[in-house]
């Protein structure tokens, strides 16, 4: 009894200290309208953890899902917009210090890519505390392709 309410806390603290890894997405808000052709902003936050981790890459992926639902990032990430290295920083500018470590990504939708809902997916890979525990998470928003 002892022994697995001692797991059970364990698993919570588990539980709560990878949820305070999660990165997201900071812009752009969902359903943003971007014509295609254009260039767009992507912010991905990543909220400060007290839990050492070290950033690997993040990949964020454009899906059409004007004539299907879509199907999550976890599932297909579609046209590969970036794919590279993450590093997340407090900006020092006026008026943006209080926003979360973060980087900005300038991408550009396809000029020929579908009108209509497209998925915005991001998937963030990242090595967890002292055991380097490798973490993948996923995490979506929807903008309008007009
Ligand atoms: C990133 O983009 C957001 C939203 O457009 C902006 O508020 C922030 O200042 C930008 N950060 C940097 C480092 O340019
Ligand atoms: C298809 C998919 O996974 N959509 C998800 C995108 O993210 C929102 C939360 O921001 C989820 O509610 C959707 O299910």
């Amino acid at each position: 009894m002892q022994l697995l309410s001692v797991l059970f806390s364990l698993l919570v603290a588990a539980a709560t200290s990878v949820l305070a890894q999660s990165a997201n997405i900071g812009a752009p808000a969902d359903m943003t309208q971007v014509a295609a052709g254009s260039d767009f902003t992507v912010m991905v936050d990543r909220p400060d953890s007290l839990t050492g981790s070290t950033e690997v890459a993040v990949v964020i992926g454009l899906l059409s899902c004007a004539s299907s639902p879509c199907p999550g990032p976890s599932a297909e990430l579609g046209t590969v917009l970036y794919n590279g290295p993450f590093d997340p920083q407090f900006t020092t500018e006026p008026g943006t210090t209080t926003l979360p470590p973060h980087e900005n990504f300038t991408l550009t939708v396809p000029s020929n890519f579908a009108k209509g809902n497209a998925q915005l997916g991001v998937a963030h890979v990242y090595l967890l505390g002292a055991s380097v525990s490798p973490e993948m998470e996923t995490f979506n928003t929807t903008i309008v392709v007009t």
